[in-house]
């Protein structure tokens, strides 16, 4: 079965650049960062979106937001803030089907977003 590409960068397939990793998750830069800091945070399970995920990954879906907010520590941009996103879906401007969290910082940022 062919890998989506961030399956394939959890794998170690694909060169990331990645910031934190461990057994239940793996966070690395976004190729096209909309701000100063843009980490990806992705389970290594294989879960398209967060709409498909099951009651019984609550305890994975809870450490994907610690992970979020370690790397935001770790980025330097936890006192001065960040938002986390995740796209679910075409209205949402999901493109890659691999549950991610989007972790922004290093800017003032406007709402509502676009
Ligand atoms: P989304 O629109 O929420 O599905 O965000 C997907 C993000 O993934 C987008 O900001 C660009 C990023 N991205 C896509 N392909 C790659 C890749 O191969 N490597 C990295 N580091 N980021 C990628």
């Amino acid at each position: 079965m062919s890998k989506n590409i961030f399956a394939r960068i959890a794998a170690g397939e694909v060169p990331a650049k990645i910031v934190y990793e461990d057994d239940r998750a793996v966070a690395f830069r976004d190729i096209n960062p909309q701000a100063p800091v843009h980490v990806l945070v992705i389970p290594r399970k294989e879960i398209a979106r967060i709409g498909e995920a099951r009651q019984d990954d609550t305890a994975l879906l809870g450490h994907l937001l610690w992970v979020a907010a370690e790397v935001a520590r770790r980025e330097g941009i936890a006192n001065t803030g960040y938002r986390l996103v995740i796209n679910n879906g075409p209205h949402a401007g999901e493109s890659v089907p691999h549950l991610h969290i989007h972790v922004l910082g290093g800017r003032a940022m406007g709402w509502p977003p676009g």
